[in-house]
């Protein structure tokens, strides 16, 4: 247990979930000279020193040595990876392990439970009653344990206060003082009279509701009258109303209908084949495979991106999920800025999609070239995405892969973005999701913490975008990962923002890069519009870019339909054929 609590990333995770992880790990012995961890191999396991002493090498280099007490492999409690280092037993070595499965079980139950017991409490309080499910779980997001020893006042009678509870352990006692002179606002009260008892009140009972309707003065005493001590769960007035909306302003969004018209945009590629395809270039080359440009060997005058993913490597990286989820979304999206899918096709060895060709280039390349962007042209790329973020969100997906490499510019330079593999559909909406995805620079730290996540995470990676954008690097940035991750887990605060980024950006990236998800501009009752009204985008013409009558601040050179020079060059693929996979889980590609 102390080991984890001086681990860097470690004990930065709930002590309940400590004490959980502390239980389940299971001892093991290693003899002098083999090897714990191989670099290069993929592990999953947690390994906590208990006795002996192990030495760490990277590239044949010796790193350092380590005893007793010292946590290693923990980058695997976040996913399945390829170990950095070697750590070998220099004596025999007794340790304690877990597995990442394991792991992963507890985060999820643990944060299900959590959900589910608070979402219970605050369904038997008349205020919360009546709101959506969706709402309720967002106030389960902002409620905070505290903790109160026996005998102390959690409320005082007459007081002021703007918060609400609910008892999450132990009792309380309630009391009151029978004073007669007693004003409204609490004066005039007399502290000798004595208390008189009224009622106790348990676990899953509530008090101080009245407050959050803006009645200020409490009118009970409330102590903590448990000898193992009193925890409350608490909200305050102004999260509560950040997060209830008054307005009853859920668009009717005409969601079938846009799948109807994409359906019909898809038909009219429903004709072509893979052999009528031919290669121009390639485009990207990515985790799965490579993009392609191709044109109809009859028509050279239209262009497609041929994605080609290898079905071996999607199972072995268990990735299927993934993959089938990407078509679906893909295909049914019709936003100006998301990529479209036209297509898909499939073999023993590869699967494909046919998708819009996009020839401006990646905004990663444009960035690189440029070294960064001013205001302007920031706010405009930014602006794309907080378009295609609003369409996703209000369909209930997420898309958690935002970085420049995925944003392509088409031919008027307008930002689109790609690569679906990490969005998810979120269902029922207000629901969370647990797997650990996107890229280490730009993963939020609920999701580092495996705290459960939703779409206040696309939110984070905006302010990140937006900060990159404006200087050219990410804002957390480590020379490993697991750097990088507690770099993010310091916050945004602790980072140091250029002289050149103005105050109004540095506000905006602050208030996107929260670190209580439920604080995030986005996530309140205003929605995506808050984000939109920020004074960053002061005099931003919004109906320009949704009509795409505002003219870009890159136009790309494009000189015909075929014209691959907004793309870096790659090699071509020397890694040979891979295996064939016909167990039919892609049936539904
Ligand atoms: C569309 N056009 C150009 C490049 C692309 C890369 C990935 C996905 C779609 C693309």
């Amino acid at each position: 247990m102390n080991a984890i609590l001086e681990n860097e990333f470690m004990k930065n995770l709930e002590e309940a979930k400590i004490k959980e992880i502390t239980d389940c790990m299971y001892p093991t012995e290693y003899a002098k000279d083999h090897f714990i961890i191989k670099e290069g191999e993929v592990g999953s396991v947690v390994y906590v020193m208990e006795e002996g002493s192990v030495e760490v090498s990277k590239g044949g280099k010796f790193l350092s040595k380590m005893g007793p007490g010292k946590v290693f492999g923990e980058l695997a409690i976040l996913y399945n990876c390829t170990r950095t280092a070697t750590v070998k037993a220099l004596t025999d070595c007794k340790l304690w392990a877990i597995e990442r499965q394991c792991f992963k079980a507890i985060n999820v139950r643990t944060g299900l439970i959590r959900q589910k017991e608070y979402m219970d409490f605050l369904k038997t309080v008349p205020t919360f009653r009546k709101l959506p499910d969706e709402t309720i779980m967002k106030i389960v997001d902002v409620l905070e344990e505290t903790t109160y020893q026996k005998g102390d006042y959690i409320i005082r009678q007459g007081g002021r206060g703007d918060t609400f509870f609910i008892i999450s352990k132990g009792t309380v006692k309630v009391t009151l003082k029978e004073v007669l002179s007693q004003s409204a606002n609490g004066e005039g009260m007399d502290y000798n009279v004595p208390e008189k008892f009224i009622r106790t009140l348990n676990r899953g009972e509530f008090f101080g509701e009245r407050a959050l309707q803006g009645d200020d003065i409490r009118t009970a005493n409330i102590i903590a009258d448990s000898d193992s001590g009193v925890s409350c769960l608490v909200i305050d007035r102004e999260s509560f109303n950040h997060l209830i909306s008054n307005l009853d302003d859920i668009k009717t969004k005409r969601y079938e209908e846009d799948v109807i018209e994409r359906r019909k945009l898809n038909e009219q590629f429903a004709g072509i084949a893979l052999i009528d395809l031919r290669k121009v270039a390639t485009l990207g080359v990515g985790g799965f495979g490579r993009v392609e440009l191709v044109t109809l060997a009859t028509d050279q005058t239209k262009s497609f991106a041929l994605k080609v993913m290898k079905k071996a490597q999607i199972v072995e990286t268990r990735q299927q999920q993934h993959i089938l989820s990407e078509k679906q979304i893909m295909m049914e999206s019709n936003c100006d800025f998301i990529v479209k899918l036209y297509k898909t096709f499939k073999d023993a060895k590869y699967l494909y999609m046919l998708l819009e060709s996009c020839l401006g280039g990646e905004l990663w390349t444009i960035l690189r070239d440029r070294g960064h962007f001013d205001e302007t042209t920031t706010r405009f790329y930014v602006s794309c995405v907080i378009e295609a973020f609003d369409y996703l969100h209000s369909r209930n997906i997420i898309y958690r892969d935002l970085k420049p490499e995925n944003m392509l510019l088409d031919q008027f330079g307008f930002a689109k973005l790609t690569d679906f593999g990490f969005a998810k559909r979120l269902l029922p909406p207000g629901r969370k999701t647990w797997t650990f995805c996107g890229t280490p620079e730009y993963v939020a730290p609920e999701i580092i913490l495996n705290r459960g996540h939703d779409y206040s995470a696309d939110y984070w990676s905006l302010g990140v975008l937006m900060f990159e954008l404006l200087t050219g690097t990410p804002p957390f940035t480590g020379p490993d990962p697991m750097k990088t991750y507690n770099i993010i887990l310091k916050g945004i605060d602790a980072i140091d923002f250029p002289r050149t980024v103005s105050r109004n950006s540095t506000n905006l990236i602050k208030k996107l890069c929260r670190d209580n998800p439920a604080e995030r501009l986005g996530y309140q009752k205003g929605g995506i519009e808050d984000i939109k009204k920020h004074k960053w985008f002061d005099g931003f013409y919004w109906e320009g870019l949704k009509t795409r009558t505002l003219v870009p601040p890159i136009v790309p050179l494009i000189r015909s339909a075929i014209d691959n020079s907004n793309f870096d060059q790659y090699p071509p693929d020397t890694d040979g054929d891979p295996l064939d996979d016909m167990t039919g889980w892609d049936d539904d590609f």
